[in-house]
């Protein structure tokens, strides 16, 4: 029996009270309270942080139910508390907590008065840090505060490259009391073994059972409904499952769930019940040698897949912000880009179980990164005890979602003590194999064997093998942004599987607003760097516009630039990616989502506005993708990338256009595409065509994939970067209709015009397309009538449709 005690605490900061429930944070609780500015707005962040320099408390006094008191087994369950804490009750001393990724149980077994007063003391985690580092250097990244290691708290928190440092503290998770009586269950792990399109499931449940006449048994029941039972014999029980409905990621199949039960029971009466919805699935990694070296492939129920995806960082600074709701927006909008895998980066926390259930449910594979990232660690007793107790917490909470694809031992800290030139320190070297190569795989093989492990991201393996080789394992690709490589750089490589490259751009003018006064909008003025964390961001924003696009005419203009070309930077690797396919088994670009309102790379912003990368994403990410090699402009060629498991025959239709739209020459061409395969459908000699600037500058390629008749993608080529190209004065006109559900939004335009981008002001919405070209005729998007629209009728909406596109940025 469960009694939550969310509800009803009281934060002290020595001299002031404040009510909040759980999940609370200091910082939440003051901002609510009006005690502190909003730390998102302008450049309040430094302000808002000085208060996580002191220390808090958090009481709650509470009652609990006779049974409750009756049971024989009583304990106090905190599943998130952030971060140091020492925890009493009536007075007396429970522990103390020291790491905000473990769940904390406490012993409840004296008996307990009417009235309790649970008491939370919060120890400051600056100044914790700052002692500890003070004492010992240790290596961390800039952005973020130093001694940041030294806690088990998510590292993100102290900033990072793309968040502010606002080290909160608070109760993030539930708080409970648990009572037991007789016996109970501790946890349960469900085996599977596929053979001969059969399913055996073995069930492997540990109990405490501390009175007699108590069984155990299992049931489960398959998505038709069927429930079959098995009697738990020494924790253990088999089932046999005959024609099993296997799980499949989003765009290959179906998630069937079986809902897997433990009961424990005695005299007919349920003392403890355990529950887990599994998928029934083989999934490992590959890593097969090959004519490219080795490679690097998620393999599922057999079948090798491509992941298509991107890295996701917590949702928000403050936690009590992240609600299941907020999260499974963002979910389903990687699920509508054809996501089939998501990377859960290592320098945040462990998502909730609401995370992995929605992939479970919706086909998402998970790429679990351990909590480390981009630092050195000390293997003390203390932090080892506390990481094995983390490790095994979360690896008991997430085995059986059949979306856990992965264990990563950590981010990028293999390729830091190898080539960042890291400070020496060899008790922290030392520490790493321990840590990644050791510990953490072996509680991981104990606890959790049929989730494959890797050691680090980028890898080849670990054991001190180089981590940077393309033909080998996972990169991560940052020449281009960060070290300042042209952006058609990435495609000289032929990665085995990349799982980080980006492009920043900043967020949504709406979302600038939301922390910006009108004379703040200026990308080199203070707030605007304030809200740009990555060192020399903006510089590196503007160095690139100036290659890839015409100067700005104003500040709305450049957020448009800067989205357009991040858009085409990512479009262009995954494209490329996509082609070589067999060799390249993955695409996680940098980054999903935002954590605050901010420049950063992601495709989606902190208020779940899409950019144009997200409305690129659901296009180079459709499981029938065509497009173009263009490193050579004279001889391009067409591809069909088919990711479905289905053999498709498809129809090209490839132009060459003039900035008129005038088509000048046309190819049509019937294309088979095997399942799982990237072939060349056309290869086109433009030697003619091209010569010469003028025609370069005059002439564009557009084509278009059919399936049965229907348009199922679509491209357009330039030969020269887009500044460098003649576009003429397009006039774009919109007219909307509308249905019961929806509006659509038919667009023409008089001569070529390129990325179309529609809002809507002072209201939300996610258009059924985006940032698209026109080729002179018309072109109908579709938008729901939900959210901000709903209320709306197609006139107003016409009135308040805004429309740019490429030859408006400077003329
Ligand atoms: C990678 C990530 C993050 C970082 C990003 C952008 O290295 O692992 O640490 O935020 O690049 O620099």
């Amino acid at each position: 029996m469960k009694i939550l005690l969310n509800d009803n605490w009281t934060l002290h900061d020595g001299n002031t009270s404040y009510p909040c429930a759980v999940p609370c944070s200091v910082t939440e609780t003051l901002f609510r309270a009006g005690a502190i500015p909003d730390p998102y707005d302008g450049e309040n962040e430094a302000l808002c942080a000085e208060a996580s320099e002191r220390d808090y408390v958090l009481e709650k006094t509470f009652s609990l139910p006779k049974e409750l008191l009756a049971c024989d087994h009583r304990e106090l369950v905190l599943e998130g508390v952030d971060t140091l804490a020492e925890i009493s009750l009536n007075g007396e001393s429970l522990g103390c907590c020291d790491n905000m990724h473990r769940i904390w149980r406490f012993p409840l077994d004296k008996i307990l008065p009417e009235n309790n007063l649970l008491r939370v003391m919060l120890r400051s985690p600056s100044a914790y840090v700052r002692t500890q580092v003070q004492r010992r250097p240790l290596w961390g990244v800039d952005s973020t505060m130093p001694g940041y290691p030294y806690l088990r708290k998510a590292h993100y928190m102290f900033g990072w490259d793309w968040g502010p440092v606002l080290p909160d503290m608070g109760l993030w998770r539930d708080v409970s009391v648990q009572g037991w009586n007789c016996g109970r269950i501790l946890d349960v792990y469900w085996e599977q073994r596929h053979m001969q399109g059969r399913v055996t499931l073995i069930c492997h449940a540990n109990t405490e059972v501390w009175d007699a006449g108590v069984t155990a048994r299992c049931v489960i029941e398959a998505p038709d409904g069927q429930t079959r039972t098995a009697d738990l014999c020494d924790g253990k029980a088999k089932i046999v499952i005959d024609h099993p409905a296997l799980w499949w990621t989003n765009g290959l199949g179906d998630q069937p769930l079986y809902r897997c039960r433990v009961l424990l029971e005695k005299n007919g009466q349920t003392l403890d019940s355990h529950e887990r919805r599994i998928g029934l699935r083989t999934l490992t990694v590959s890593r097969e040698r090959d004519a490219h070296g080795r490679e690097f492939c998620f393999v599922l129920n057999g079948v090798k897949i491509f992941a298509m995806g991107a890295n996701y960082i917590p949702e928000d600074q403050l936690l009590p912000r992240i609600t299941r709701e907020r999260t499974s927006k963002l979910l389903q909008d990687c699920k509508d880009a054809h996501f089939n895998m998501i990377r859960v980066w290592g320098g945040g926390f462990y998502p909730d179980g609401s995370f992995y259930d929605w992939c479970d449910e919706n086909g998402l594979l998970v790429w679990q990164d351990c909590m480390f990232a981009c630092s050195a660690y000390l293997l003390t007793p203390g932090f080892e005890a506390t990481v094995r107790a983390e490790i095994r917490d979360n690896a008991l909470r997430l085995r059986n979602h059949p979306s856990l694809a992965m264990w990563c031992g950590n981010n990028e800290i293999e390729s830091a003590w190898e080539g960042w030139g890291l400070p020496e320190d060899p008790e922290a070297r030392a520490a790493y194999p321990r840590l990644f190569e050791d510990i953490i795989p072996g509680i991981l093989r104990d606890l959790d064997p049929q989730t494959f492990y890797w050691p680090s991201s980028p890898s080849t393996g670990g054991h001190g093998q180089s981590t940077s080789d393309p033909n080998d394992g996972d990169s991560h690709y940052w020449a281009v942004w960060h070290n300042f490589q042209p952006i058609e750089a990435f495609r000289k490589h032929s990665f085995r599987f990349c799982s980080e490259y980006g492009f920043e751009s900043l967020p949504d003018m709406k979302t600038i607003r939301a922390f910006a006064r009108e004379k703040d909008l200026d990308l080199c003025g203070n707030v605007m760097q304030a809200h740009q964390k990555c060192t020399q961001g903006n510089e590196k924003i503007m160095y690139y516009l100036a290659q890839m696009v015409n100067y700005p005419k104003d500040f709305e203009r450049l957020i448009y630039c800067s989205q357009l070309v991040q858009a085409d930077c990512i479009r262009s690797n995954v494209e490329h990616m996509r082609r070589l396919r067999g060799r390249c088994m993955g695409s996680l670009y940098w980054q999903v989502n935002d954590s605050n309102p901010v420049i950063s790379w992601s495709s989606i912003d902190v208020f779940g506005r899409w950019k144009a990368l997200h409305y690129q994403a659901r296009k180079f990410y459709a499981p029938i993708l065509l497009s173009c090699d263009d490193r050579d402009p004279a001889h391009p060629s067409l591809w069909i990338t088919n990711d479905t498991g289905e053999d498709a025959r498809l129809d090209v239709v490839c132009r060459l256009r003039d900035h008129t739209a005038r088509v000048l020459r046309e190819w049509h061409t019937e294309a088979s595409s095997p399942a799982f395969s990237a072939v060349s459908c056309l290869n086109l000699d433009l030697e003619s065509e091209t010569r010469g600037t003028e025609a370069k500058r005059t002439r564009y390629l557009e084509y278009t994939l059919y399936r049965d008749g229907e348009i199922a993608g679509f491209g357009t080529t330039l030969f020269v970067r887009p500044k460098a190209f003649a576009f003429l004065p397009a006039k774009v006109e919109a007219r909307v209709t509308e249905t019961a559900d929806a509006f659509a939004i038919t667009l023409t335009s008089d001569v070529f015009a390129k990325s179309v981008w529609l809002s809507v002001q002072d209201a939300d919405c996610v258009f059924s397309d985006n940032a698209f070209d026109l080729h002179g005729g018309a072109y109908t998007v579709t938008v729901p009538k939900a959210g901000d629209l709903s209320a709306m009728s197609a006139q107003e909406l016409q009135a308040r449709l805004q429309i740019t596109h490429y030859g408006q940025i400077y003329a």
